[in-house]
Order: structure tokens, then C-alpha cells, then sequence
């Protein structure tokens, strides 16, 4: 069954973001349509972060992590999340620019993946406040399979300016 399955599901931490459209509103329907997919359990959700955008010039973005218990490989799991991105809206111009629904693989297990589509761990989340500060407060003690730090111990050489936590 589906549900013993993932007692046995592989941890994994997602990033997500968003600085176009009903912001709070995309983030939120995404985390639910991950929870409603059979092969995936939401464990933990962080806060919501207001933070300045990295990259051109663009508005503030909304970021938070959730983790996630699941029976996907990484693979399909990517093919999900870029369909759920497909649904709000998501078009592709330029690197870095301004995004409805950015969805990321930041972490699974202990596994390094690096294929033209996939690179895990996401390849700057131990650099980014915006990424590490939600991550801490749901996993604070995950080893990060090649900085051999935990995510606690990365968030201490990280500026946290223009990263401001929201109360709810
Ligand atoms: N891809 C490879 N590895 C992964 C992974 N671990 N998770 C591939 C998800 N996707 C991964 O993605 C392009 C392709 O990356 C995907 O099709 C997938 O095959 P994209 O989201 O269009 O990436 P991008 O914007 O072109 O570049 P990049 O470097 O992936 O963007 P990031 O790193 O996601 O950064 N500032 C703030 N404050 N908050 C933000 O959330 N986000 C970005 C985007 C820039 N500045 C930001 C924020
Ligand atoms: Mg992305």
C-alpha cells in the first residue's frame, strides 16, 4: 500500500519561491497539490520569507522550504515539480529573472546527483539566506552531503540582510 510504502519513502527538502502574481496564494496551492500526490508525504513547512531578490532587478520574493517523505525517484520527482510550475503559470525567460512558482530539489538523502537536467544538492543552497534560513528551521540537523556541514552549522556564515521572516 501506498501509505507503508511511505513509512519507507526517502527525505527530501524542497525550496520554493515565487516574486509574480498572488505570491502567497501560488506557494500555498503548490504545497497542496504536492501533499495530495500518493508517492508524497509533507512533513515539515517552514515560514514564509520576504526576501530581496537575487539577481536583475526584480520585486521581493516569497521563499520557504517544505520536507517531504516520498517513494519518487529523483528524477520523476523533478518531472512533478516542473509540472506543478507548468500549471501556475511558469514561462521561462532569463536566468535568474522574476518567477510565479520556482520549485527545487535542495536536498535528497545523501545523494549527489549531477545530469544535465539535475544537480543535487541544488548547487547554491549552502550560499543563499533566502534558501537556508526556512531549511533551519525544518532541518537544521541534515548533513549536506558535500559541504560536510549540517544545514545549523551553514546558516552561521550567512549574511541574513534583506531576509525578514513573516509571523504566520
Ligand atoms: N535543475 C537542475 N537541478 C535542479 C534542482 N535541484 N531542482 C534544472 C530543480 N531544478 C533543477 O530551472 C531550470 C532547470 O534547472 C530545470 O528545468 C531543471 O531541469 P529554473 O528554475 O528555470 O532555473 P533558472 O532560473 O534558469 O536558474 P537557476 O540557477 O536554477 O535558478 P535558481 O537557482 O532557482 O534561482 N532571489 C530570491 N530572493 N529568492 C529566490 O527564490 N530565485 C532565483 C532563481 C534567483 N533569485 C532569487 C530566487
Ligand atoms: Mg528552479
Amino acid at each position: 500500500m501506498v501509505s507503508t510504502d511511505l513509512q519507507t519513502g526517502k527525505q527530501v527538502a524542497i525550496a520554493l519561491g515565487s516574486n509574480l502574481g498572488d505570491s502567497r496564494a501560488i506557494l500555498e496551492a503548490a504545497i497542496d497539490q504536492l501533499s495530495q500526490d500518493p508517492q508524497i508525504k509533507v512533513q515539515a513547512q517552514s515560514h514564509w520569507y520576504q526576501t530581496a531578490a537575487i539577481g536583475p532587478p526584480q520585486p521581493d520574493y516569497l521563499n520557504g522550504c517544505v520536507s517531504l517523505l516520498t517513494t519518487d525517484l529523483p528524477e520523476p520527482l523533478l518531472e512533478k515539480l516542473l509540472a506543478i510550475e507548468a500549471q501556475f503559470g511558469r514561462v521561462r525567460r532569463e536566468r535568474w529573472g522574476p518567477r510565479t512558482l520556482d520549485l527545487d530539489i535542495l536536498l535528497y538523502e545523501q545523494v549527489v546527483i549531477q545530469t544535465p537536467t539535475l544537480t543535487v544538492p541544488h548547487p547554491y543552497l549552502h550560499e543563499r539566506a533566502f534558501v537556508l534560513a526556512p531549511l533551519a528551521e525544518i532541518c537544521p540537523g541534515w548533513m549536506h552531503p558535500l559541504q560536510q556541514q549540517t544545514i545549523a552549522e551553514l546558516t552561521k556564515a550567512i549574511d541574513y540582510t534583506g531576509v525578514r521572516q513573516l509571523s504566520d
